[in-house]
């Protein structure tokens, strides 16, 4: 029944946009919390779907949905790719994740609520053959459950997972909300390969992000609440970390500004979600629990420091070759 609903959704949403360029990206469903993946010379963009039929209504998120473009300007929807209780040991809550390739296997690596014997939000990883799924737990168990991390009080400390591949092949996860956290992975990536350290960066709130330009480390963060996109820089994976500041202002009419960040064919690009759809016949319009992601470009400053990003309407204009 289940893989049925998602071969009707899937249906649905599998059509080539051919959109001229704005932002959002896309207008027909909700998505948030991007993550973004280049392979093989296209941008594949994994995002959460927001469902909440009204802004009064907390996050409904059930499943993830991925589109990819070979421009950045015409985007391919791809549908649904996983629901959240294709976790066995998960209740819900798909909320946001990241994927990487490695070895031609894809780890998609989520944020979902688990099962009352181990309560509180979870990290899980599931894998598949292709970018496009068919993805399935790859362990039949949490890699992160609340219980092992004892920073903060509240359940929802463990989200967000945000994978770095160093250069020699080690793989480092970025998690956390309220107190960052990393972890290095084993090399069969669905393993953890010691303990969890804390990440010291200022007025951390969620949605870690690591990615290297030269010989520098840059992990963006969503900073307070309502949340800008702060940055911090190293020279190493381990820190320590310099605040350098706002890289992303308050998103429209959206608490969260959840980012992604890549370089595809040249140039540089920043993924986030505003709130800023507006109301189509009898619906509600955009808002905090019915998000929509949105991309700009992404500049460096010759010191390596990174330009604020501009927010606009139009969003990527001209296609990249
Ligand atoms: O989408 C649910 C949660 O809201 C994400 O996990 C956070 O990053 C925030 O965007």
């Amino acid at each position: 029944m289940k893989n049925l609903k998602r071969l009707a959704l899937a249906a649905t949403l599998m059509t080539t946009l051919n959109v001229s360029a704005k932002n959002p990206i896309v207008d027909n469903v909700f998505t948030a919390d991007p993550a973004a993946m280049v392979h093989d010379g296209k941008v594949y963009l994994y995002t959460g779907h927001d469902e909440s039929p009204s802004n009064n209504v907390f996050f409904q998120m059930h499943d993830w949905l991925l589109f990819s473009s070979e421009d950045m300007v015409n985007w391919t929807q791809h549908g649904s790719i996983m629901r959240a209780d294709d976790f066995k040991w998960a209740k819900g809550e798909a909320w946001a994740a990241h994927t990487i390739e490695r070895d031609g296997k894809f780890y998609f690596y989520t944020t979902v609520r688990h099962k009352d014997d181990k309560p509180g939000f979870a990290v899980g990883v599931a894998v598949a053959d292709t970018p496009y799924g068919p993805f399935k737990d790859a362990r039949g168990s949490a890699l992160i459950t609340d219980d092992m991390t004892k920073h903060t009080s509240n359940d929802w400390d463990d989200i967000d997972p945000a994978i770095h591949v160093e250069e020699n092949g080690d793989v480092y996860m970025f998690f956390g909300n309220l107190v960052p956290k990393y972890v290095k992975l084993k090399d069969n990536l669905i393993e953890l390969d010691g303990p969890i350290k804390v990440v010291d960066v200022p007025n951390f709130t969620e949605a870690a992000w690591v990615h290297k330009n030269k010989d520098n480390y840059y992990l963006s963060y969503a900073c307070e609440f309502p949340e800008k996109i702060c940055y911090a820089m190293s020279k190493s994976i381990h820190g320590p970390w310099q605040y350098k500041g706002i890289l992303n202002e308050l998103a429209g009419n959206s608490e969260t500004n959840h980012q992604a960040i890549i370089s595809f064919k040249g140039q540089d690009y920043f993924f986030y979600h505003t709130g800023s759809l507006p109301p189509k016949p009898g619906q509600e319009s955009g808002g905090r629990f019915r998000r929509s992601v949105a991309v700009e470009a992404l500049h460096y400053n010759k010191d390596g420091t990174l330009k604020r990003v501009q927010m606009t309407t139009e969003g990527i204009t001209k296609p990249v070759k």
